[in-house]
């Protein structure tokens, strides 16, 4: 027992075998829990609980329990790091997924704090990627693969938990809105005509910001963002804090994407944002599933190069955002090509 409880404990300081050995000691099925194979909510199998000289901190068992399950692309997770940017399009698997081994203690604890991080320029997609886990609420402490970096899902140990998108926790359990996914996400700034490198691609620095007005954190696994020209779905867990924005972008390059900030998701050349007029529809995959649209035109709104479209801070929701008089040009200066906007951080319009 103890032989094989500090196997697993040196197994865990070594980031893949860690995630093998928590895979192998939770049977499940397609990432749920198997009806005679549920893993109790102790967040610590019980035969693999260590002895109290050889219990790890409850961080590195956060850590080490990323959850990752089988319907996470495990390339990246067991490849070594990797800050390669891709250059042109970024297919769904290189999202680059939270870095769930190595306590990054330089980075803020929460997405919501890396929005007012004011050090050097950060590119890295928010680092809230939480495993796939649709099993019922529960009602015992949050499993360590329901939570990252403080952000779990609802349950009544965690009643400000997350849930999925057009739900709220209360008392402790996922409940659907009134309004179901309605208004559940808003669109709140589009940068459609950024300036760009000479000779460099002008849909690289393209980027669209969403915003959670809700009191709860949400998943936005399986939400679609689409224009006129194409759409691209989020593929795993994401976290989005109460409040909190996130930004969709064309590409991680800095290069490419003159300096952007706060990306959170990179949709590749799936969505080419037009100058003049088009849209950012947000739904759950079908058009019954609708969240928020915005439907911008060359005429009636905020169309100036190098500036983002922003909603006026005091109009943040899926109504007031379709009219154009309720948009302003961004004002402020962000990486290397003076476009304005704030991505990923509150809006300011005069
Ligand atoms: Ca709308
Ligand atoms: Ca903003």
């Amino acid at each position: 027992m103890v032989r094989s409880s500090l196997a697993l404990v040196v197994g865990c300081a070594l980031a893949s075998g860690c995630l093998l050995e928590w895979d192998r000691l939770r049977a499940t099925d397609g990432g749920r829990p198997m009806p005679d194979t549920a893993v109790e909510d102790t967040g610590v199998p019980e035969d693999t609980e260590p002895p109290p000289d050889t219990r790890v901190p409850p961080e590195d068992t956060a850590v080490v329990d990323s959850g990752v399950d089988s319907r996470v692309d495990m390339g990246p997770e067991l490849a070594p790091p990797d800050t390669t940017v891709p250059d042109t399009m970024v297919p769904v698997d290189t999202m680059i997924p939270a870095d769930t081994r190595v306590p990054d203690t330089a980075m803020p604890d929460t997405a919501m704090d890396s929005r007012v991080d004011t050090s050097a320029p950060d590119t890295t997609p928010m680092d809230t990627f939480v495993p796939v886990d649709t099993a019922p609420a529960d009602t015992g402490p949050p499993d360590a693969g329901d939570c990252f970096r403080g952000l779990c899902r609802c349950s009544a140990m965690n009643p400000t938990g997350w849930c999925m998108v057009g739900e709220g926790c209360s008392s402790g359990a996922c409940v659907r809105l009134p309004g179901g996914v309605v208004g559940a996400l808003v669109v709140t700034e589009v940068m459609s005509d950024p300036n760009y490198p000479a000779g460099g691609n002008a849909s690289a620095p393209e980027w669209f910001e969403v915003y959670n007005p809700g009191p709860t954190p949400v998943n936005l696994q399986g939400m679609r963002v689409s224009d006129n020209s194409g759409s691209y779905s989020v593929p795993a867990a994401l976290i989005l804090p109460a409040r909190a924005y996130a930004v969709f972008a064309y590409t991680l390059d800095p290069a490419l994407n003159t300096g952007l900030r706060n990306i959170t998701v990179v949709y590749g050349s799936a969505i080419l944002l037009a100058n003049g007029a088009d849209r950012v529809v947000l739904d759950m995959g079908t058009p019954t599933t609708e969240i928020d649209r915005v439907e911008y035109a060359s005429t009636g709104w905020p169309n100036m190069r190098g500036r983002s479209k922003t909603l006026n801070p005091t109009s943040l929701n899926a109504m007031d955002n379709n009219t154009g008089s309720n948009w302003c040009n961004g004002a402020r200066m962000y990486g290397t090509e003076m476009n304005m906007g704030t991505p990923g951080e509150a809006n300011t319009c005069p």
